[in-house]
């Protein structure tokens, strides 16, 4: 749509704002509302439609954290060797604690989950068995499961405390108060208004950072990416803006996924008991598996770590290998052996329910290529880098611990309280703390919330202040608009203008930069302190042209301001790899310049801050501090 002038603006007095509606923000809206009292206002505002927004849009087949019979210990060990070591135990500590808490709230509000037989109907929170696919992840049909979410914290919060389709881009510290959160503003992508919302605590849950890397599809593929394509780093954004300390942002996750269409590999891994297998029909995995010496302790794992799953596929793509296959043509034989016709054909089901319960492209492109799973093996690649905290990846914010559980120099106040007062984040927003997925995310929001409302009720007399004025803000939010009305004249073609950079032009920038220079797939994920520091010049200058973004409706204004995030979450990315002086996570990224995994010099947390007020950043080593032996 287009505008015309200035925008309406509305103004919204809160106590708890909710910034995102996924996940995390689902199990905030609900858990914050069963423990606020009811003169507590809480608001949630989300850039999409609650039902269908974020990660789980599509839906998932699996939910990936499950505990179960497992101790919350198991769990830590778990996710510390998957993560190489470097974890805030006490975060995965509490998460591991509550995480199944959630799992039965899902089933309660009619997530279907799979029994083992005889268990049909019971439910999990009376003893039901799951179906596993692997120590830690249970199969769902999980078409709906966002929807099923959403409806719960929608009821929970009411429908006049529910903002949807507004893009929130910025947060608001307060005038009197340093370091201290005072609300966050934003714009709606339908109607011609800027919202600015006071509140008494925030809680930032706006999922990972998606389209920083140059992806693998480009051209008509373009869009198609594995994880949200509008999960673009407005978490990681706001929150360095706002001051809040970061931890582990050089860390991301490169998935292998099948090539092109980016369905999951995990239920043909784990359920499936498939097997991938290089060009000459080698299982690679098998035939390396003494190469992961070198990274011990985490290479002889009993369950090899993710990066280190992936460096053996590169590897074998390095050395001429490639392309690697999941073979499923052998994995259905071998299972169907064991089975009846009827079974068999329920099997080949499953198959193509996997993707079609969360990446229906994926079945889509199978279908289009006459891919019969059973027949013919299909391709799978390591994708290109996305960032995130909640998946096989941990960065994010720096976050104040359990107040049972964390040591001292973790624990500041408030569970999941960032570094700034009154500021909270969970899911893909807490760093250190990987394996969440789904029902981690939204546990680890219940777990935030809760402490905002105590966090509020603790500052009852708070009032919040807001510096700048209303129209100060619209001018800010709606600069890109103005920018194209000034001088779209100018030239016969909108598109090309020697006085503004379309957001689509800019993020393909933003993406040659990182694609080249911090270890995107055109250098096999590799890097130096070189690339780096000229990959930072490059970035610097972008941010400079960013200021030039033109925007010719509303939903090329969010384009921008996607990209505005994009470019922060980008620059703390590349900052903390030029920081951590080894390779930490091989399969994930390399530094050519330190190959080998330093545990000796590097096995501490890589921590950064942006100072809103100087205008300068700075990063710095926190100890690893082990509580589960
Ligand atoms: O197969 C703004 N995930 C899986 N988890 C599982 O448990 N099982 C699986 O099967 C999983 N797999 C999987 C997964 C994700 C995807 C994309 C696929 C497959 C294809 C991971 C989980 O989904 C993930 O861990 C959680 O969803 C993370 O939760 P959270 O809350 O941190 O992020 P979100 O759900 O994406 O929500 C983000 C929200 O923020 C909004 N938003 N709102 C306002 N202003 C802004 N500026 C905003 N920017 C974003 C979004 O709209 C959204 O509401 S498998 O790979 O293993
Ligand atoms: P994915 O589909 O790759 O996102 O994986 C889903 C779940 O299965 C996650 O918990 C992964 O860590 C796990 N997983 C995927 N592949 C393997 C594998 N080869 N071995 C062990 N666990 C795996």
């Amino acid at each position: 749509m287009a505008t015309n002038g200035k925008p309406e603006v509305v103004e919204v007095s809160t106590d708890l704002l909710i910034v995102g509606g996924g996940m995390a923000a689902c199990g905030a809206a609900v858990e914050a509302r069963r423990w606020a009292p009811a003169e507590m206002k809480i608001t949630l505002v989300d850039k999409a439609a609650m039902d269908r927004s974020g990660a789980v849009a599509m839906g998932l087949s699996a939910v990936n954290t499950y505990l179960g019979e497992n101790t919350p210990e198991d769990y830590v060990r778990y996710v510390r060797t998957d993560l190489m070591g470097i974890i805030r135990e006490d975060l995965v500590y509490d998460l591991g604690r509550h995480v199944d808490d959630s799992v039965h709230l899902f089933e309660k509000w009619g997530l279907p989950i799979w029994k083992q037989h005889g268990d049909e109907g019971k439910p999990l929170a009376e003893g039901g068995k799951p179906v596993r696919s692997g120590r830690w992840q249970i199969m769902i049909s999980g078409e709906s499961y966002k929807v099923i979410v959403a409806e719960a914290a929608k009821k929970a919060l009411g429908a006049e405390n529910i903002y949807e389709r507004v893009f929130v881009v910025k947060l608001l510290l307060d005038g009197k108060e340093a370091n201290r959160v005072a609300g966050a503003v934003g714009f709606s992508v339908r109607e011609n208004k800027i919202y600015i919302f006071r509140a008494k605590a925030v809680l930032v849950a706006c999922g990972g950072a998606v389209h920083v890397f140059r992806p693998r599809s480009t051209g008509e593929g373009l869009g198609r990416t594995w994880y949200p394509p509008w999960n673009s780093g407005s978490t990681y954004a706001m929150l360095l803006q706002g001051g809040a300390e970061m931890t582990m942002m050089e860390n991301r996750f490169v998935p292998a996924r099948f090539k092109d269409g980016y369905g999951p590999v995990g239920a043909w891994f784990l359920l499936f008991k498939a097997k991938a297998l290089n060009a000459l029909g080698e299982d690679y995995v098998l035939k390396n598996k003494a190469h992961l010496k070198e990274y011990d302790p985490y290479g002889s794992a009993a369950i090899t770590p993710t990066c280190l799953r992936n460096h053996l596929m590169m590897e074998e793509m390095r050395q001429g290998r490639g392309p690697i296959f999941m073979d499923t043509p052998t994995a259905m034989k071998e299972l169907a052996a064991k089975m009846d016709p009827k079974q068999v054909k329920e099997l080949e089901a499953e198959a193509w329910e996997d993707f079609l319960d969360m990446t229906i492209t994926q079945a889509g492109l199978w279908a289009s290529m006459n891919v019969a799973p059973e027949e013919k093996p299909s391709e799978i690649i390591p994708a290109e880098p996305y960032l995130m905290g909640s998946h096989a990846g941990c960065a994010g914010a720096w976050v104040s611990g359990p107040e049972d559980f964390a040591p001292p120099e973790y624990r500041w106040g408030y569970n999941r309280m960032t570094t700034v007062q009154g500021l909270f984040t969970a899911g893909d927003g807490v760093g250190a703390s990987g394996h969440k997925f789904s029902s981690g995310s939204h546990a680890e929001g219940r777990i935030a919330a809760k402490a905002a409302v105590r966090f509020i009720g603790d500052h009852a007399d708070f009032a919040p202040c807001v510096a700048q004025s209303a129209d100060e803000l619209a001018a800010e939010i709606y600069r890109p608009l103005a920018t194209f009305e000034k001088y779209r004249s100018v030239t016969t073609d909108p598109a090309i203008n020697p006085h503004y950079v379309r957001p689509k032009m800019l993020m393909f920038r933003l993406n040659k930069i990182m694609d080249e220079y911090v270890a995107g797939i055109t250098t096999g994920y590799t890097t130096g302190e070189a690339s780096l520091t000229h990959g930072l010049e490059l970035l610097t200058m972008l941010k400079e042209d960013s200021a030039k973004l033109a925007a010719k409706d509303l939903h090329e204004l969010m384009r921008c301001w996607e990209n505005y995030h994009r470019i922060w979450a980008a620059e703390a990315h590349l900052r903390h790899i030029l920081f951590r002086q080894e390779t930490r996570y091989p399969g994930y990224y390399y530094r050519s310049d330190f190959p080998k995994l330093d545990d000796g010099n590097w096995r501490v947390f890589a921590n950064s801050r942006y100072d809103p007020q100087r205008g300068r950043w700075e990063c710095f080593t926190k100890p690893v501090v082990g509580l589960v032996t």
